[in-house]
């Protein structure tokens, strides 16, 4: 969709042409193009040149302006205008306390071009020397540049999420509310948070801001109406909430929950249909009449769509499938038979071997896989060829004890710098699985890190390639590696690849694993648990998969055990599986 990029172009030219101090009236037709066509609810790039010109605010010129960027994908009156401003002066404009006119003379006389600029110039006490700026005006200016850098900040959602469920588990006791849920990019599963976003609804709406303002928590509250309040925590994270009518719930529910580009979907297919969609509920367009709006699901069935589970709410082809009524039938955590990456305290982990199945056997898991570091990660306390034959006796003797679950004898084995293993094949036929990672090199180049891997999956023992990335979110980088070209590995050895649970690994990321699904790699969602605690990371990895489109029969950990066993056989005697 088109209507985004454009609609956000006119709003910047609209800032940078009030920078230069251009006519008014010239703004603000910028500003009322680009929300008419941001509402639009059709695909702009459809519309012939008179149904442009019939969107209200849209003449001939920008209509023109239009047709130039759908054919170019440019604008040459944009790129004019950035010549003479700056693009960066635009998110000066969002300072709290700084208008136009203060941007504009803070760049000609003094070329501040961006915040870090500015908060420089308000640090060394410069800013207020400024005709116009008064020492007031000064630390609002800092609190502003503070503000915005907070929330500009996204947080990994594993971090987010306990925070957000603690929330919900207060307001439930401390406040009057009926219905109530997480929406925004929390509900979707997005593997990083701008703000957290809660709804619900109540006799009481003010009772409910009064609870949420007071939450032990709170640092600072930002704003706080009658029925929409905004709070941040200690720590920086920002939290929305809104208290909206029981027969606007399902709608709101809807609107809040996004994305931004999945609602403009439904909002083009519902003006298609004479119908008319927002945080209320659904209408008939001729009569206003309302259609629904009190349940998620009814705004689905109205506009004869499939309903689309949260975590695939991103615009990427989820409402073509919806109206084809061809949606995946997604994984689920139930689905789980099994973890097939756990450590113990024989390397790095802090559980007893004996101790390990407690937690998966309470969750109804068949098998996991004890898969510690191997000998080359020393830092973990890798094992040598000796200790995985100890290791290995006394996985036995526990799986005598055992009913109907299964410790597999595995190994998280190292992959050397060259693409070799640190055991060779009379040691690495003992195991029932072999689970094989990067822990070093992460400066080779891309070519060398992807031929290593690539090297590693020819070996007929591995079965399951982890953390594929090695990227930390908000920690480290990924190494390089092709990771197209490691798939197209995967799909021909029959290697497994897999989507590490742990929150600040989440990797494979998504848009890899839809590329997996397409190339019939298998995927193995795991935990990589250290600890007992971390075997509930599980559902960070199967709602990642859910937003990769995966479903059941893509994920080897569904598997029984005896399928599970062959599959891995298999690779072993063909070299695929
Ligand atoms: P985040 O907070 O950056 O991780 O992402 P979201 O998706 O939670 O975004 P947020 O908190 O700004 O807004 C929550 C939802 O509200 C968003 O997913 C869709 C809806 N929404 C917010 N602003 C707009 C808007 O200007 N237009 C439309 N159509 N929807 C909006
Ligand atoms: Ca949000
Ligand atoms: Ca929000
Ligand atoms: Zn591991």
């Amino acid at each position: 969709m088109k209507n985004i990029d454009i609609s956000n172009i006119f709003n910047k030219m609209a800032d940078l042409l009030e920078i230069k101090g251009e006519n008014v009236f010239r703004i603000r037709a910028y500003r009322k193009a680009a929300f008419n066509i941001e509402s639009l609810g059709k695909d702009i790039s459809l519309l012939t040149q008179a149904e442009l010109k019939d969107i209200p605010g849209i003449g001939g010129d920008l209509a023109g302006k239009i047709e130039e960027y759908l054919a170019t994908g440019r604008l040459q009156a944009y790129e004019e205008l950035i010549k003479d401003v700056p693009e960066s002066l635009v998110t000066l404009l969002k300072v709290p306390g700084l208008g136009p006119k203060t941007v504009s003379l803070l760049y000609s006389r003094y070329n501040v071009k961006d915040i870090d600029a500015l908060e420089r110039l308000a640090r060394e006490h410069e800013l207020k020397k400024i005709p116009g700026i008064r020492e007031k005006t000064e630390t609002n200016i800092l609190k502003g540049i503070e503000m915005l850098k907070r929330t500009s900040a996204r947080y990994p959602i594993g971090k987010v999420l306990p925070v957000a469920n603690d929330i919900l588990g207060y307001l439930s006791g401390h406040a009057p509310v009926g219905k109530l849920s997480a929406a925004g990019s929390v509900r979707r599963w997005k593997e990083t948070i701008g703000d957290i976003d809660i709804l619900s609804t109540s006799e009481d709406p003010a009772a409910v801001m009064n609870a949420f303002t007071r939450m032990p928590d709170v640092k600072e509250i930002l704003m706080k109406g009658p029925t929409k309040s905004t709070v941040v925590l200690e720590g920086g994270l920002q939290v929305d909430i809104r208290v909206v009518d029981e027969e606007s719930y399902g709608a709101a529910l809807a609107y809040f929950t996004g994305s931004k580009a999945h609602n403009i979907r439904l909002r083009e297919i519902a003006v298609k249909g004479g119908l008319k969609l927002n945080e209320y509920g659904i209408f008939r367009e001729k009569d206003s009449r309302k259609m629904g709006g009190a349940r998620e699901e009814e705004i689905y069935e109205i506009l004869k769509l499939q309903f689309v589970p949260p975590e695939l709410r991103e615009d990427t082809g989820e409402v073509e499938a919806a109206s084809a009524h061809s949606l995946p039938h997604l994984l689920e955590l139930k689905d789980i038979k099994g973890d097939l990456h756990v450590h113990s305290n024989w390397s790095d982990g802090n559980m007893e071997l004996e101790d390990l199945a407690e937690v998966p056997i309470a969750k109804g898991y068949r098998y996991i896989a004890v898969t510690d570091h191997s000998k080359g990660l020393g830092v973990a306390r890798g094992l040598h060829e000796e200790r995985v034959i100890e290791q290995r006796k006394a996985i036995d003797a526990m799986n005598k004890k055992l009913r109907g679950f299964r410790l597999l004898a595995g190994i998280e084995i190292n992959i050397k710098n060259d693409g070799g293993l640190d055991f060779d094949e009379e040691i690495l036929k003992s195991f029932d699985i072999v689970v094989a990672s990067v822990h070093s090199g992460f400066k080779q180049s891309k070519e060398q890190i992807t031929k290593r891997i690539l090297t590693a999956m020819e070996n007929p023992f591995v079965s399951v390639i982890a953390h594929p990335s090695g990227r930390l979110i908000g920690e480290r980088e990924a190494y390089e590696v092709d990771m197209e070209e490691v798939l197209q590995g995967a799909s021909k050895t029959g290697t497994a690849i897999e989507i590490n649970a742990y929150p600040l690994r989440l990797d494979l990321a998504e848009p890899y694993i839809r590329l997996a699904k397409s190339k019939g790699v298998s995927l193995a969602i795991s935990t990589d648990s250290h600890n007992s605690g971390q075997f509930d990371n599980m559902v960070f990895g199967v709602s990642l998969a859910r937003r990769g489109w995966l479903e059941k029969k893509d994920v080897l950990n569904t598997l029984d055990l005896n399928r599970l066993l062959i599959g891995i056989k298999k690779k072993r005697k063909t070299g695929k599986t």
